[in-house]
């Protein structure tokens, strides 16, 4: 690429922002709060339904105005309008990136090489929910004339991350006459133990592979395949009725024996990692119905016009983007924490590691320079509370700063006793414990033996926002799912670099591919790896 921009760390509000952090690095968000009596309402945003309190982050008026002049400064708003009308801005694969089309009315016009894909997407939508109403009502049925009672979905990142994350979101809403199972690690002993009680008569898997070539996700649908026809007396033709796939490549799909027709296409301009809301999402409109799944869509979509509509300074995803950056960039943070104070969005924290990580993982600008700055912090997280009988101690005590991102919601599917009532004080205090601490003086006035006051004292100043929704269904999931995809767009716009394609994924892809063989080979071959490779692979080999 000619146009070379200048490098983030050059632009004047960075320069801004690093002499103002020298000034705010070392305020106290309780001195912040001392000041402005009103902090707590004031830094809030209410957006379509989600209430984000951004006022417990080591921010002031000032550090948030330089902010969005350096979002402005790296021309943010244009780049939200690149991605949206379709430009190829994965430009290491040359691709546009249009997740946000998956949610798009039937209306909208949205071109790629001229054609509109709307038309498209809503076709096989079209096309999932018939198949959904068929095996939904019985009317499918599998080789032996039994109806559909097991879904199987095959698939690893982007095609299981999400779908997996959504079914337990969501499994309240679920059809609970049918079982779900997920299948992506090559280890047999995932794929064993997903189909240990199902009865093949009455399993269906969802084959879920964008390429239909991920070593993974052959291996378990060959397996799947021959688990089926052992099952039921070894006869082919039963593959048909027991099997669809979503992928975009139908070469692949009819070489492997699955009828076309039964295959769910998407494009080579969704990622993997932003495809749930595709017909990867396919095991998601088995569970939760065809409306469900709408309803899911629509949220996301909400989200979406917000993103691209709204100002920056009301912006959602932008001002968490903003503030999350500031962390790593000024503040030095490595890790984030996501906090779902919600037990059905126990998969939310493994989802996003991949949506967040395998996006801004990166150390290459557009322009083919090396970042001088940090990207992607690492993502992590448990819902609570079980998190703060186990990790929390070092967000509160520890040496590192780890912001946190509290997701929490007023209502809950099983209102038991004062089970929510206590889940949410825990989320509440937990935010209002790492801000504010608790003093030496405090705690000497606890009456703490004099020599235990150090260890029990909380320095406090440890930044987080809070997320309130109302409750978690299928539209709040959607709107969720977006924001933090938009959040990672923000970050990776102002950090320069391509958050759309992942080079390190495709090394792994390649490289077990030989050793495989070397494993496998029955002769002794001359390997070439390094000594420590070579090793480990005669060890295995002596030892299988
Ligand atoms: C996602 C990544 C990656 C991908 C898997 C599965 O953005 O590209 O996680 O989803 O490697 O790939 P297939 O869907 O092609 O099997």
């Amino acid at each position: 690429m000619n146009n070379r921009h200048p490098s983030l760390t050059q632009r004047p509000a960075f320069k801004q922002l690093q002499t103002h952090f020298q000034n705010i690095r070392s305020t106290h968000l309780r001195d912040l709060f001392a000041a402005d009596p009103k902090r707590g309402d004031r830094l809030t945003l209410d957006v379509l339904g989600i209430y984000l309190d951004y006022s417990k982050n080591r921010v002031s008026d000032e550090t948030l105005k330089l902010l969005f002049e350096l979002a402005r400064e790296c021309d943010l708003p244009s780049k939200i309008a690149a991605m949206f009308r379709g430009d190829r801005i994965n430009i290491t694969e040359d691709r546009s990136v249009l997740h946000t089309a998956l949610r798009s009315k039937p209306d909208a016009t949205i071109l790629v090489d001229g054609g509109n894909v709307v038309p498209e997407v809503h076709a096989v939508l079209a096309k999932m929910t018939n198949l959904c109403d068929r095996i939904r009502s019985g009317q499918w049925r599998g080789h032996t004339g039994q109806p559909i009672r097991s879904i199987v979905n095959i698939g690893i990142g982007g095609s299981d991350l999400g779908p997996v994350m959504a079914y337990e979101a969501l499994k309240v809403y679920s059809d609970r006459e049918l079982t779900f199972r997920f299948v992506s690690n090559i280890d047999g002993s995932d794929f064993a133990e997903a189909v240990r009680d199902l009865n093949p008569a009455e399993t269906l898997f969802i084959i879920s592979s964008k390429t239909f070539t991920t070593l993974e996700t052959i291996t378990n649908a060959q397996t799947a395949s021959d688990w089926l026809l052992a099952g039921l007396g070894g006869s082919k033709e039963a593959v048909a009725k027991h099997f669809v796939a979503v992928s975009t490549n139908a070469v692949r799909v009819s070489e492997f024996g699955i009828d076309t027709a039964n295959m769910f296409e998407f494009w080579d301009w969704v990622g993997g990692r932003y495809s749930m809301d595709s017909a990867i999402g396919l095991s998601t409109m088995l569970a939760v119905g065809p409306t469900g799944f709408q309803q899911m869509l629509d949220g996301f979509h909400q989200m979406d016009e917000h993103f691209r509509l709204a100002p920056l300074e009301e912006n959602l995803p932008v001002l968490m983007g903003l503030i999350s950056m500031w962390y790593v960039n000024f503040f030095d943070v490595q890790t984030i924490a996501i906090l779902p104070y919600e037990q059905y969005l126990k998969r939310f924290p493994a989802y996003l590691q991949q949506l967040t990580m395998e996006s801004n993982g990166k150390t290459t600008t557009l322009d083919g320079q090396k970042v001088d700055y940090r990207t992607s912090p690492v993502y992590w997280g448990e819902p609570g509370t079980n998190g703060q009988h186990s990790f929390y101690q070092l967000i509160h005590q520890g040496t590192a700063l780890i912001p946190c991102d509290f997701l929490a919601f007023v209502e809950t599917a099983h209102p038991l006793g004062r089970h929510h009532d206590i889940l949410l004080a825990n989320a509440i205090a937990q935010s209002e414990a790492l801000a504010f601490g608790k003093s030496e003086t405090e705690v000497q006035s606890d009456g703490t033996a004099a020599w235990l006051v150090p260890h029990r004292v909380f320095d406090g100043n440890r930044p987080s926002n809070t997320l309130l929704a109302q409750r978690l269904d299928a539209v709040t999931l959607g709107k969720l799912i977006a924001l933090y995809e938009h959040i990672v767009f923000v970050q990776g716009a102002l950090w320069n670099i391509d958050s759309f394609d992942q080079w390190g994924v495709e090394l792994g892809k390649v490289l077990a591919q030989k050793i495989v063989g070397e494993l496998e080979s029955p002769d002794d071959l001359a390997l070439k790896h390094d000594s420590s490779t070579n090793a480990l692979i005669r060890r295995y080999r002596q030892l299988k």
